[in-house]
């Protein structure tokens, strides 16, 4: 049915994108915008009315019934933000790689990607999942751990004021040019301070994480990664 809805006769890529800023299509989103040189479809599941739930999205796209997913030409399925991404890098033509040119710069990237999600925006989703907000938002669907959120809230502190200290005197997180760290993160942390449900995100403690924000946010892929992707992108 989820294929149904596309011209299968023509093969292009599929990008099953959502209907709401939830953080992981906001980072796949802002990958698109950043990297330039991608062809594919777009279909935007229903993720308000947890379309992403229903039989359908689970038999045919992803069974672990989360967003985003990429239909590949062949049609098999890939999910996972980094994968999606990574492989968008490799089959762009044009635009800027993001995760580096060499295998030094790749090793880096990758390195700082791990980090900012291990111990920045891994803690600090966990501990969202523990809040009213998650709780409405799932319906039932997925764990969550109100117990957690004490030592998640002080896990991504930590992180933060680590990651404070490194990006002195450095303009992105893996060095002087944007790169998929600096996707993720601020895939996650500026779509979390844009609903509001993380206030303590962005404090004035960490002048250096502010300015990081800053700089993301001034970014013209930055200011369309809350709205879904239209049905064909050609950049
Ligand atoms: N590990 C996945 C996480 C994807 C994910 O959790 N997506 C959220 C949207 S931000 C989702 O689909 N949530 C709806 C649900 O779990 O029902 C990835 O890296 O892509």
């Amino acid at each position: 049915m989820l294929l149904a809805r596309h011209d299968a006769t023509e093969k292009t890529m599929i990008l099953y994108d959502a209907n709401a800023p939830g953080p992981n299509p906001v980072v796949v989103r802002l990958f698109v915008h950043e990297r330039g040189g991608l062809r594919f479809d777009v279909q935007t599941i229903d993720l308000v009315g947890l379309e992403n739930r229903k039989p359908a999205y689970l038999r045919d796209v992803n069974a672990r019934g989360e967003v985003p997913a990429l239909r590949l030409d062949d049609g098999r399925v890939i999910t996972e933000i980094t994968a999606i991404c990574g492989y968008f890098d490799e089959v762009a033509t044009g635009g800027r790689r993001l995760f580096g040119g060499t295998p030094e710069a790749r090793a880096e990237i990758h390195m700082w990607t791990r980090r900012a999600y291990l111990e920045i925006v891994l803690p600090f989703v966990t501990w969202w999942r523990g809040t009213e907000a998650a709780e409405v938002a799932y319906r039932g669907h997925r764990l969550l751990m109100p117990e957690a959120r004490r030592s998640h809230r002080l896990l991504a502190d930590q992180g933060l004021n680590r990651l404070d200290d490194e990006l002195e005197g450095r303009r992105f997180v893996a060095g002087d040019e944007v790169t998929m760290a600096d996707i993720l993160l601020y895939g996650f942390m500026g779509s979390n301070i844009a609903t509001g449900e993380i206030p303590w995100l962005d404090v004035p403690q960490r002048p250096h994480v502010a300015a990081w924000l800053g700089r993301m946010a001034a970014r013209a892929s930055s200011r369309k990664m809350m709205a879904s992707l239209e049905a064909r992108i050609e950049n």
